[in-house]
């Protein structure tokens, strides 16, 4: 059996035979001191107590007190991997965009795959919609694209997304995933229908990273060479095919192998089973846009296929797996605000949120100078400004450039073809509502012509199934939204929940004839 260990479970024994006949390094203190004995402290006398000047020790423990930086706030389970992005199709008439610039042109990506709920020793198998965020190292800086395994979201507001991550994480006494704040805000905020659906569907739950699409879910901007802007949406199809897991199976490696598509991911490019995606946009005039029959910036809806075809650009492949976890994918840092010339933002305002959250979490939790860490910094090209300094510069501090602009001491100097492109904006500032944006025509041509039966009915029990655990005024509020939808959405929803109730009602009661104290009734408060 041990000779058959996959690639993932053999790393160590992998990285011995990498070394070959080489000589063992010396062991060295941080400061590369040789250490002379790494398993016994310093003491006076063989009983101790222990000297201060063990430096081997306290240079060790102090380092070990320091190990953990903050987790992501949200997807904090994650796997990544690198390899490039090749164009296969001319898009130069949409996008000036290096990254694009002829066909057979290759760059370099990073990918993160992530679950988005759970904390970083969560399982892999949950249902969540799963993050699909790359990064590509381009010759004009790095571009960011930080999607989702869903071409839509749940809110369509930023405004709104810490209210609904606290709702989707831990209650804060009980410390517990609470089904009453999960459907509390997703019934009180209709706009989540189209992606709570999605997520019950049985894309919920994939098989691991590699068979789910990605997409960038916002509407983008991309602009040509003459300045000309279009509006746009990525995806990224997978070639492995779409593959996922029931229900019963998900539970199962929950607990058997709750690290599975860390696993899968690592040992398929460890075993040259290269992982890819075909890369498409959309493409949307403004003409379109103005005369577009809902907002086409809200992220909680998709741009039709028919009308707006997908047009092949190229393909992703990953072909690297990480050298080191924590310095190649802990500190991989995405931000969407990473759009090189060619890749502008849309008025989306969940995007313009975003723009500002990331590389705000990223000053919190790597620090100032985190696009300085070799896997974040934008090493296609030379980063050349007047910022200086800050806790842990890695770099050479850009040397003795001057650090203060204008001067007259040659310096970086601006690229006015690199401007942003123009854009015409009028209108009364003021906090818009957006939540009545038609929550529900999409999510009922999803119901009715994207699902099949079989699909439908596991729809409505894996919502059910979740349902049953919030509150009798909650499920109803929930559920008449369901109605909105399609009545029949509703109603197999309601009659699958009527089923539940009764039997926790019957349990209930077996409780308390039995001489429980807890009141019958009291699931119906
Ligand atoms: Fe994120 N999101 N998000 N998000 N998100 C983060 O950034 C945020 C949204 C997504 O593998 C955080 O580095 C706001 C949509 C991915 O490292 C944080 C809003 C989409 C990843 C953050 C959104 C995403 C994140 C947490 C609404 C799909 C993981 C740690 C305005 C299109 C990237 C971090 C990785 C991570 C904020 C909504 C995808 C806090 C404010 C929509 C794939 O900055």
């Amino acid at each position: 059996m041990a000779e058959n260990r996959e690639k993932a479970t053999d790393q160590m024994k992998l990285w011995k035979e990498s070394r070959g006949s080489q000589k063992a390094e010396t062991l060295t203190t941080g400061a590369g001191v040789p250490v002379g004995d790494k398993l016994n402290l310093q003491t006076a006398g063989p009983r101790g107590p222990l000297l201060v000047q063990d430096v081997v020790f306290t240079d060790e423990m102090a380092h070990f007190d320091r190990e953990r930086i903050p987790e992501r706030v949200v997807h904090a389970k994650g796997a990544g991997a690198f390899g490039y992005f090749e164009v296969t199709h001319d898009i130069t008439k949409f996008s000036k965009a290096k990254v694009f610039e002829h066909v057979g042109k290759r760059t370099p990506i990073a990918v993160r795959f992530s679950t988005v709920a759970g904390e970083s020793g969560s399982a892999d198998t949950v249902r969540d919609p799963r993050g699909f965020a790359v990064k590509f190292y381009t010759d004009e800086g790095n571009w960011d694209l930080t999607g989702n395994n869903t071409p839509i979201f749940f809110i369509r507001d930023a405004m709104l997304f810490p209210s609904f991550i606290h709702s989707q994480k831990r209650n804060p006494q009980t410390h517990l995933k609470d089904p009453d704040m999960v459907w509390d805000f997703w019934s009180l905020r209709p706009e989540s229908l189209h992606q709570v659906s999605f997520l019950f569907s049985d894309r919920g739950i994939p098989d691991g990273h590699r068979h789910m699409n990605g997409y960038g879910s916002h509407t983008f901007k991309l602009v040509n060479a003459d300045g000309q802007p279009v509006y746009c949406k990525f995806h990224y199809k997978t070639d492995q095919g779409i593959k996922n897991l029931t229900v019963e199976e998900a539970d199962r490696l929950a607990t058997t192998d709750p690290d599975y598509s860390i696993r899968d991911l690592f040992n398929a490019i460890a075993n040259g089973n290269f992982p890819s995606w075909t890369f498409y946009i959309q493409v949307m005039t403004f003409e379109q846009a103005e005369k577009f029959p809902f907002n086409p910036f809200d992220v909680t809806k998709v741009w039709s296929h028919k009308e707006y075809p997908l047009i092949p650009v190229g393909k992703l492949l990953l072909n690297r797996n990480p050298l080191n976890y924590f310095a190649e994918v802990e500190q991989l840092a995405f931000d969407p605000s990473n759009m090189p010339p060619g890749i502008e933002p849309s008025p989306d305002k969940m995007l313009q949120g975003r723009l500002f959250s990331y590389p705000d979490t990223h000053r919190h939790r790597l620090g100032a100078n985190y696009l300085q860490l070799p896997v974040n910094c934008p090493y296609r090209t030379r980063v050349a400004n007047y910022q200086r300094d800050g806790p842990m510069c890695l770099s050479d501090n850009q040397g003795g450039a001057p650090n203060y602009y204008p001067n007259s001491f040659s310096c970086p100097e601006t690229q006015p073809a690199c401007l942003e492109s123009k854009f015409k904006v009028s209108a009364d500032v003021a906090r818009y509502n957006s939540a009545d944006d038609d929550n529900v025509t999409q999510v009922r041509t999803f119901f009715t012509q994207v699902l099949n039966e079989e699909e439908r009915q596991r729809l409505c029990q894996n919502m059910a199934g979740h349902l049953k655990g919030a509150q009798l005024f909650i499920q109803k509020r929930m559920v008449k939204n369901l109605m909105a939808v399609h009545p029949d959405y509703g109603n197999r929803v309601q009659a699958l929940l009527d089923k539940y109730n009764a039997e926790a009602d019957k349990n209930a009661i077996r409780v308390y004839s039995r001489g429980g104290a807890s009141s019958i009734t009291a699931s119906k408060i």
